[in-house]
């Protein structure tokens, strides 16, 4: 199927026939752990990359080459390694690409776990992480030089939905042979595509929108053929040995084709929750890329499809009492996680964003007040009521009418 296909059409058909596999509407999941070979000298060849058969599960099967096939088509990439976690995308691409003496430069804001890999991984093994606020490119173009192998980014920032300009980023990177890393995580390829706009490497952790389910853990990095082949018979099969399971493959194929109709309704929730909640006497900052006030409305209409389904708020209350917000909720769960059918609430200073010191957390632009919400597939009011009760039951009062 070529890329002329829709992105939907992609996501169901890319790279399986069922007339071909016996009519199987499903692809069949390959859990073996080794493949078997006519003879020594075609095993040899195996190894030495002259035939094109499987070898060892850690270094692929045929329904993990599926899987990376159609991901590569959505993300409009060359190639695709699919992992075992997201955080195995990140360290297995990351430790790929630096080695002592070099230089990454990563935005202020990130994922707990990927900060806390840049200060306890790779910092102790003679690798310079500076970290700048990225959604002022300038700073990007003072800082970097020629030792900076990397430059890595999410957008928007888990969790307080700050953007980074893909473009204006890759074309500074390129000037000094540095590869731009994003994690596309919050988007999925559906939002946004940063191949298309320069950038090297994408990753993602597939555990959130591409499953979709809250029944898998499983990453992607893509990119180019090359680097993508040297993360998997290095990064991945020596380093990390992060390998995705079968029967994940299969979890994320189904995934996979109801990604755009989910994500659809995950926006068209999320954009009223958050007009909801940028209403309320109740609320001081809501940040969400879909809102008129949002500072970076005009970057987010340049390279984003839609909002997407996350969005970041501090109340006008004390840190206990956006905690008791939070354990007010009756059908919002309080959990971390995000892009799941479940509407899924958290404290990023006390839960995600743990790993951050109190004086990182606001170093890093991360208020200690701030509420994380994942809006999830539920009816737009049923979730809407329960964040009403909830500012009743914290507030007195909810301070406004629901309104659909
Ligand atoms: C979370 N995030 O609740 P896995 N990149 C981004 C992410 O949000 C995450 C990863 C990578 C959360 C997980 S916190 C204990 C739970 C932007 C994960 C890592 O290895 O698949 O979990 O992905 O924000």
């Amino acid at each position: 199927m070529s890329n002329d296909h829709h992105f939907a059409t992609r996501a169901i058909h890319q790279a399986y026939k069922p007339l071909e596999n016996q009519g199987a509407l499903t692809p069949p999941v390959h859990i073996s752990s080794t493949y078997a070979f006519d003879n020594v000298e075609q095993g040899g060849a195996a190894f030495e990359g002259e035939n094109d058969r499987f070898i060892y599960a850690r270094l692929g099967s045929p329904s993990q080459q599926l899987l990376e096939k159609r991901m590569a088509s959505l993300e409009q990439a060359e190639a695709c390694l699919a992992t075992a976690s997201g955080m195995g995308a990140i360290t297995s691409a990351i430790w790929s690409f630096v080695k002592p003496g070099d230089e990454l430069i990563a935005d202020l804001s990130l994922y707990g776990c990927t900060f806390s890999f840049f200060e306890h991984g790779l910092k102790p093994m003679g690798i310079k992480v500076t970290y700048l606020n990225l959604s002022d490119t300038k700073l990007l173009k003072q800082h970097i030089s020629k030792k900076t192998t990397l430059v890595y980014s999410e957008t928007p920032s888990n969790p307080n939905m700050r953007l980074v300009d893909i473009e204006a980023l890759a074309n500074i990177c390129h000037q000094y042979d540095a590869k731009l890393m994003i994690d596309n995580t919050y988007c999925t390829p559906y939002l946004q595509q940063p191949i298309t706009l320069g950038a090297d490497l994408v990753v993602h952790s597939a555990t959130k929108y591409l499953g979709g389910h809250g029944d898998l853990i499983a990453g992607f990095v893509l990119g180019q053929q090359e680097d993508i082949d040297h993360i998997r018979y290095f990064g991945l099969k020596d380093m990390t040995g992060a390998v995705i399971s079968g029967f994940d493959v299969s979890l994320l194929l189904r995934g996979l084709k109801t990604l755009h109709v989910r994500v659809d309704r995950h926006c068209e929730n999320a954009q009223k929750v958050a007009e909801f909640l940028d209403t309320s006497p109740h609320v001081k900052n809501t940040f969400y890329p879909g809102l008129p006030n949002y500072a970076q409305q005009p970057l987010a209409k340049k390279q984003m499809r839609q909002a997407g389904g996350m969005i970041a708020f501090e109340l006008n209350a004390t840190r206990e009492q956006s905690a008791q917000f939070v354990n007010a909720l009756e059908m919002i769960l309080c959990a971390v996680s995000l892009g799941d059918a479940e509407t899924l609430i958290q404290h990023p200073a006390s839960m995600t964003h743990s790993t951050y010191t109190e004086e990182e957390l606001l170093e890093h632009l991360i208020s200690p007040n701030l509420i994380r919400l994942s809006v999830g597939l539920e009816h737009i009011d049923d979730i809407l009521a329960d964040l009403n009760q909830a500012f009743e039951s914290v507030f007195g009062d909810s301070g406004l009418a629901i309104s659909a």
